[in-house]
């Protein structure tokens, strides 16, 4: 018997996940969709011969629908994942969790009154094999303590609509999360900083500076770069006591000629973590049928949505504000 899911958002990353959760899900089955635009549900659902609900509510209280997948606008994220905890069904939201810190708490206090973890949120780099491997050799002890994090996130560029805090909120919440699972550590202090601006900013900040700093006082530095215009770069350097890890680039061939050796760097931000996001679902799948969570939880959600609060609120004042947290209840230890 598969897992019978509906996936709320029809945008590109969510016809990327219907096919995935499709053809290479072993025990999924994707059995309805939902989106804002009725029409982009009715093309994915004719596509594969399913249910397309009007609205993502419907789909959530549908029974034949066991589990959901959130990949709808960011701004409907909360609301879509509380629908899915009154109805107790496991749900696995897209980053972010939520626009903001209270929202997250709401959530986080329905899953506590269904007395179990059905929330997974959609970190997907904690799937990735190289910061798998990365974090493997931190946590040997081999290099000695993590003293500093150099991080850089840069996308070609950016669709319409797109604002400074999104930097924070859509794009850099990878490396809050990623930053913190790297080093076992959470967060004293934070601050963003406006540097010098490409002309490549279309009315909003780029670059920014994301800067962390965990309780231990490992300094962290994130350079995100929104509008590149030349590829999509992920980059992570852990400098420990007694060496360095770095996260490899994605394969790739090397071409020689010309008298210069050179590789292709990826434009779409799909494709950079394409292996991880399907670990991610076929871990996920496995775990909801086992009843027993065991990926990002919606506190790990909240941690990222405190930490990107904290930092928006740092814009401009030059100054680390604390990062405050709830205390963590046990459902999450
Ligand atoms: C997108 O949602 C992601 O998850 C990507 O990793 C990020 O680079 C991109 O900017 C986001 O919009």
């Amino acid at each position: 018997m598969s897992l019978k899911i509906g996936v709320i958002g029809c945008g590109a990353i969510g016809r990327e996940h219907v096919r995935r959760l499709t053809d290479l899900v072993p025990g999924a089955e994707v059995v309805a969709v939902a989106d804002y635009f009725p029409e982009a549900a009715e093309k994915v659902a004719a596509q594969y011969g399913i249910k397309a609900y009007a609205t993502g509510e419907e789909l959530v209280a549908a029974p034949e629908v066991e589990a959901v997948v959130i990949t709808s606008s960011d701004p409907s994220h909360a609301g879509y994942v509380l629908e899915c905890l009154k109805a107790k069904k496991y749900v696995f939201c897209e980053k972010p969790l939520a626009q903001t810190a209270a929202d997250c708490e709401k959530i986080i206090a329905e899953e506590l009154k269904a007395g179990k973890r059905l929330v997974q949120v959609g970190f997907m780099r904690r799937f990735d094999r190289g910061y798998v491997a990365m974090k493997e050799l931190i946590d040997s002890g081999k290099l000695g303590a993590p003293l500093m994090i150099h991080a850089c996130h840069r996308n070609v560029s950016q669709p319409a609509g797109f604002q400074t805090e999104m930097g924070v909120t859509n794009v850099a919440i990878h490396e809050l999360d990623i930053c913190r699972w790297l080093t076992g550590e959470e967060y004293e202090s934070a601050q963003v900083l406006k540097v010098r601006q490409s002309a490549n900013s279309k009315g909003y900040d780029n670059p920014q500076i994301v800067l962390l700093e965990t309780k231990s006082g490992v300094r962290i530095d994130v350079e995100v770069q929104v509008a590149d215009c030349y590829g999509y770069d992920i980059q992570c350097q852990v400098v420990c006591e007694n060496g360095t890890v770095n996260l490899p680039d994605p394969a790739a061939v090397v071409t020689r000629s010309d008298a210069s050796r050179s590789f292709p760097i990826l434009t779409d931000w799909k494709d950079r973590f394409i292996e991880a996001y399907d670990i991610e679902f076929q871990e996920w799948v496995k775990a909801v049928t086992a009843g027993k969570l065991t990926g990002p939880s919606s506190w790990d959600g909240y941690v990222a949505c405190v930490t990107a609060d904290t930092l928006n609120r740092s814009r401009g004042t030059g100054a680390f504000l604390k990062v405050e947290t709830i205390e963590k209840p046990d459902l999450y230890k």
